[in-house]
């Protein structure tokens, strides 16, 4: 038995294969080997899906997916599968109404997460709102959407909300950034007493000086609570001539006060190394946005964008994974305190 436990329920049908033979063993993560999971074209109208989130849902698995229309624009839609691994897509985008049940579309959006609090289903994405912004909506049965406040005023990035209330308020992480790609950005905390007023804005930690991370870094899979914190996979992203290349990280949140840093690996668990993550729309991309996990074997499948242009799953366990993010861990100041000035 794990001695760090995932704090959630069991899972026991998610999907998982053992490291192969000759995967590097000194990495906590290793990736599946039929990826990608996704490939090019994968419905009607859909060049590309990548970016992605899922859940276990009745049973089996659902998800919000960026599919990427033929006429580039992005928007989400909705995927079923019953084993994680497969999976088949809506046609139609999902239509989010606003409370009254009118059609409320944004104009496009990108980079969904999906995560259970309480009794609801919430998708946080990036929209337009007089720039890019965070847009959330939410759903009890998958079949309305109900698009909420814009939590923020722009321009703000990759939002994750946390799965839970921590101290009585709802948690959502996000990056401030600017209209274009952002050569800069930290991860900051929000929290809320109902989902609509987000304040008492916490900093909680920076690009790093190790180089995969050191131009900026952005939320990735919501937290899984363990024994030992937060666990939370973002990304961290370096400049090149080449231009930007995103790896995946791992730190360790305080359980009470994520704002606080307690563990953060200074080393990248993942970074472009195959084939679908090095070629596609946007080569060097590995853009973490959802794990599925088992409480009970500590098993954490993670989904990733790969290039732009395919969705890879990645695994590793509980105990190894937090295990080498305190092994390698680096912290700084601005991580450590608790993000007020
Ligand atoms: C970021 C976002 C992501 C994308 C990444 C790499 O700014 O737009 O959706 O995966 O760039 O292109």
């Amino acid at each position: 038995m794990s001695e760090v436990k995932i704090i959630g329920p069991n899972v026991p049908n998610m999907p998982w294969q053992e490291r192969p033979a000759g995967a590097k063993d000194w990495m906590p993560v290793w990736r599946y080997e039929e990826n990608p999971v996704i490939d090019r074209n994968p419905a009607e109208g859909i060049a590309r899906i990548f970016n992605s989130a899922v859940i276990p849902y009745e049973g089996g698995f659902i998800g919000v997916f960026r599919g990427e229309q033929t006429n580039g624009i992005p928007f989400i839609y909705l995927g079923r599968s019953r084993d994680g691994i497969h999976w088949e897509f809506d046609r139609e985008k999902i239509a989010f109404k606003d409370e009254a049940g009118n059609d409320f579309m944004p104009k496009y959006a990108y980079d969904p997460r999906l995560v259970k609090v309480e009794d609801a289903y919430y998708i946080i994405w990036c929209q337009d709102f007089y720039g890019a912004s965070i847009g959330m909506a939410k759903t009890t049965d998958f079949n309305t959407f109900i698009r909420m406040e814009n939590p923020f005023i722009p321009f703000n990035r990759n939002a994750v909300l946390f799965p839970r209330k921590v101290n009585d308020k709802f948690l959502l992480l996000s990056r401030p950034s600017d209209s274009g790609h952002t050569p800069f950005g930290d991860i900051f905390l929000s929290e809320s007493p109902d989902m609509v007023y987000w304040g008492r804005h916490r900093h909680v930690m920076g690009g790093s000086e190790n180089w995969w991370e050191n131009v900026k870094i952005g939320g990735g899979a919501a937290p899984i609570e363990t024994s030992e914190g937060w666990l939370l996979f973002y990304h961290g992203v370096t400049g090149t001539c080449n231009g930007y290349v995103y790896s995946i990280g791992g730190a360790i949140l305080d359980i009470d006060n994520p704002s606080v840093v307690k563990y953060r690996c200074k080393t990248f668990l993942l970074t472009p190394e195959e084939w679908y993550e090095e070629r596609g729309f946007v080569p060097n991309v590995t853009f973490p946005c959802a794990t599925i996990h088992d409480g009970e074997s500590g098993r954490i499948a993670i989904y990733y964008g790969a290039a732009d242009t395919y969705v890879g799953l990645a695994f590793t366990r509980v105990e190894e994974v937090v295990k080498y993010i305190k092994e390698n861990s680096e912290v700084s100041v601005t991580d450590t305190e608790i993000g007020i000035r």
